[in-house]
């Protein structure tokens, strides 16, 4: 057995059993090893922005990691936007990251470059097999470190001697980590605060928004009278009947400070104290009101469950059931396709337990009232901001969970940073409806340029945020990289084809010209 091999033994025995790939030279060992190991499904992407973003879409569905193989330092480069959005959503990853062989480091040959300098920033974890015997060890190692809570993302470095080298064998898996108590205090001052009579707000983030949390949090408002919000951005949610509502934080800071005016309490479940998403000249960064007192009641890499369960006992929310919703989807729209008579589809159709996948920026704006009462489904989005993850993610979430449909709201100028992903749909045959929506712009960066102050745009500012000149042709890509596709011209035929595409195995691509 070789270090590679050890390797890939290694991560299906700890359960590790997907990896995104792209890799090159030295990583061929790695490459030659899925061949001998029939436990590893190996997902090609072809950019790296494609491998990562799927690692984190399969993250959150998965609840596990799923390995990625990256080509030295600009491989891992290539997929440091959405390694970002994972480190912001905690997914739990390991990145192989491939290097030159150890005598070859020092050589300064083209490809040499400082991978733990590119990997730091994303990386809880880093280490480098120094030798073939110790790869399996590292692997374990690699895997326990991902699902450190909250979830954090690990990266091997594995110079390619230590690959092809003979290695003792496979490593037995390493216990993932536990979550932490709350902080017994923490748990005794919200209760206090909730008592208080006056008014609080529990903010929920992270992992702290699964059914159990939001029914606790529920139970709790209703008993005291305080308001529950969610974080603006979450990597994942479930939504829809005989789920809780959760209202979210605004996006925008104004209204988001509006949304939380009047506050005296604010409790902070797996989050952290609510800043906005930019400055804005004459604006505040900081989002708590005044004199409003911010109570960390569960910390990151905290359990959630149980202190909340502590506060319901301590503020007497033993009575109360939690307010779910109901099933009761929208009508079929008709008329003029518009990004509302969409929404009103998607809320229509989505079937029961989908993936929706949310990368839609300025067109989603009907989506979250339309598909409250819909079926019940999970929501992924965005979590650190970087533009390119809704296609990957939706790759990954569709190869995490193949018995689902993932229906991925994609805006246009988002789609094109990691348009290839259409391409492992394709390959994978994967159950993914994408809905184009191409506005031809970048519309809220259009919207952003006036709020920023930066007011008169000329031509040639305003042609930095317009994607015409050539309109893009998003039916013909997604056909070139083998996925068919169509393009809706009103709410009827846009409805048909989302209907048509649910029943219909594989992926398809709708496109909207708003
Ligand atoms: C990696 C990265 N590059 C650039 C940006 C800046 N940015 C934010 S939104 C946006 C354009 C979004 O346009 P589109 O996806 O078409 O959505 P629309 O605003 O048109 O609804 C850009 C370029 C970013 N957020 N992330
Ligand atoms: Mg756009």
């Amino acid at each position: 057995m070789n270090g590679a091999q050890s390797l890939l033994e290694t991560f299906v025995a700890a359960g590790v059993d997907v990896c995104f790939t792209n890799p090159g030279t030295s990583e061929m060992h790695f490459v030659a090893a899925l061949d001998q190991q029939d436990g590893m499904r190996a997902v090609l992407g072809l950019f790296e922005g494609v491998v990562t973003g799927a690692a984190d879409g399969y993250a959150r569905m998965a609840g596990k990691p799923a390995c990625t193989l990256l080509h030295l330092g600009p491989g891992l480069a290539n997929g440091l936007a959405n390694l970002h959005n994972a480190r912001r959503a905690r997914s739990p990853i390991v990145n192989v990251v491939g290097e030159h062989a150890t005598y070859h480091r020092a050589l300064d040959a083209p490809l040499a470059s400082d991978i733990e300098g590119f990997a730091r920033p994303v990386s809880g974890w880093i280490r480098v097999s120094e030798q073939a015997e110790n790869v399996a060890l590292d692997a374990a190692a690699a895997v326990q470190a991902a699902q450190t809570p909250p979830g954090q993302i690990a990266t091997l470095i594995l110079p390619a001697d230590t690959a092809w080298n003979e290695a003792p064998g496979s490593a037995a898996p390493l216990p993932a980590p536990s979550p932490g108590n709350a902080d017994p205090d923490a748990v005794k001052r919200a209760i206090e605060a909730l008592r208080s009579g006056e008014p609080c707000v529990i903010l929920l983030g992270g992992g702290a928004v699964d059914e159990p949390a939001l029914a606790l949090a529920d139970r709790i408002a209703q008993r005291t009278g305080a308001r529950v919000m969610g974080d603006t951005f979450l990597a994942r949610i479930g939504r829809g009947a005989g789920r809780v509502d959760l209202p979210r934080l605004p996006y925008f800071a104004e209204q988001a400070e509006e949304a939380l005016a009047g506050t005296r309490h604010l409790i902070l479940v797996d989050t952290k104290a609510p800043v906005s998403f930019f400055a804005y000249p004459n604006q505040a960064s900081e989002l708590t009101p005044e004199g409003c007192e911010v109570h960390p009641l569960v910390r990151p890499g905290e359990a959630w469950v149980p202190a909340l369960e502590a506060v319901a006992d301590g503020v007497g929310a033993g009575q109360e059931q939690p307010r779910v919703m109901d099933l009761a989807p929208p009508g079929a729209p008709s008329g003029a396709l518009t990004a509302e008579s969409i929404g009103q589809s998607v809320g229509a159709l989505l079937p029961e337990n989908a993936v929706l996948v949310n990368e839609a920026v300025t067109s989603g704006f009907a989506l979250p009232p339309m598909t409250a009462a819909a079926a019940p489904h999970d929501w992924l989005e965005l979590t650190g901001g970087a533009i390119g993850l809704g296609l990957p993610a939706a790759v990954g979430a569709a190869i995490a969970c193949p018995d689902r449909r993932v229906l991925a709201l994609q805006a246009d100028g988002s789609a094109m940073y990691t348009i290839q992903s259409l391409w492992t749909m394709a390959r994978e045959n994967l159950d993914v409806t994408v809905v184009l929506f191409a506005n031809r712009k970048y519309a809220i960066l259009q919207v952003e340029f006036m709020r920023v102050g930066a007011h008169n745009p000329g031509p040639k500012a305003m042609d930095m945020l317009d994607l015409s000149r050539p309109d893009l042709n998003f039916v013909d890509l997604a056909r070139g990289m083998g996925v068919p596709a169509e393009r809706a011209v009103d709410a009827v035929s846009f409805h048909d084809a989302l209907a048509r595409s649910f029943a219909t195995p594989g992926p398809y691509l709708i496109e909207t010209v708003l």
